[in-house]
């Protein structure tokens, strides 16, 4: 019978191939989808999350070990589809209008996908329109903003309003280096985290 704590720790160490068999030993064997993700992939990634806050870790192990488990998870994905696995949140994700950096936001698209969360990303340079068109095409409940420009940060306060404007009733999450509690507390934003591993403790707390 598969460990499923040799699966966790195959993501911790970022070994998407043992990861990657291990998934499918499992599944083979019969062991439940739900189980292989939660005691397996999502296990290993709060570990990442914890030692990444703790700064025990880096930005490059916690980008291959979400490597390793979108591997494991593109085979995992249609047995939860069978199971009928639910995502615990389902969110909206972009860098806003004008910034084009995305390696914060993929790492948090990436920590909140190895949380149970279903991601929809919508990529750098996000104008609010495009914002206000995918909310109502996804239903989501949770928009995650990202900015790493002071010049591109006030977009947020202006996407903020366009959601409102538009009856946008999601709960809205703000990051990146220039972003900080007092500025969110300011435009309004539900929540706000500095890292990827805490955007995960405040997307659960906020879905
Ligand atoms: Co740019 N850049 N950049 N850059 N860049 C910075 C941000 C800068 C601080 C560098 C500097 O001057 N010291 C500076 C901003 C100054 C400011 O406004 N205060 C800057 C500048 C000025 C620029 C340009 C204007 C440069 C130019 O062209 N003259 C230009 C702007 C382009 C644009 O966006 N329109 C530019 C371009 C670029 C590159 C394209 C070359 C590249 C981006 C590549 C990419 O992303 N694909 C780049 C990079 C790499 C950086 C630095 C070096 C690194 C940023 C990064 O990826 N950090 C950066 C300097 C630095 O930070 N040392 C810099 C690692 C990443 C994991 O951290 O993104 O902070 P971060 O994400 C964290 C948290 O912030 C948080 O979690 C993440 C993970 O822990 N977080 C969230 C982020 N989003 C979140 C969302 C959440 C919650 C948490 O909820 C939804």
């Amino acid at each position: 019978m598969t460990d499923l704590k040799t699966l966790a720790e195959a993501i911790i160490k970022g070994d998407q191939n043992t990861a990657v068999e291990i998934t499918r030993a499992a599944i083979d064997e019969g062991t439940a989808a739900e189980s292989v993700l939660n005691d397996g992939l999502i296990a290993g990634m709060d570990i990442i999350g914890s030692r990444f806050k703790k700064n025990e870790i880096y930005v490059p192990e916690v980008l291959i070990a979400a490597r390793a488990m979108k591997m494991a998870m593109e085979i995992l994905e249609p047995e939860l589809v069978k199971a009928g696995v639910k995502p615990i949140g389902k969110l909206l994700i972009g860098t806003v209008q004008g910034d084009l950096h995305d390696i914060g936001k993929n790492l948090v698209a990436m920590m909140l996908k190895g949380a149970g969360f279903e991601v929809v990303d919508l990529g750098v340079d996000v104008p609010p329109e495009k914002f206000i068109e995918r909310a109502r095409a996804t239903d989501v409940g949770l928009i995650g903003m990202s900015a790493l420009l002071t010049t591109t940060m006030v977009g947020m306060e202006k996407t903020l309003e366009a959601l409102r404007d538009a009856g946008i009733s999601a709960k809205v999450m703000i990051g990146g280096a220039p972003v900080t509690q007092g500025y969110a507390d300011k435009i309004g934003a539900d929540g706000y985290a500095t890292d990827a591993a805490s955007a995960v403790d405040v997307a659960k707390r906020l879905a």
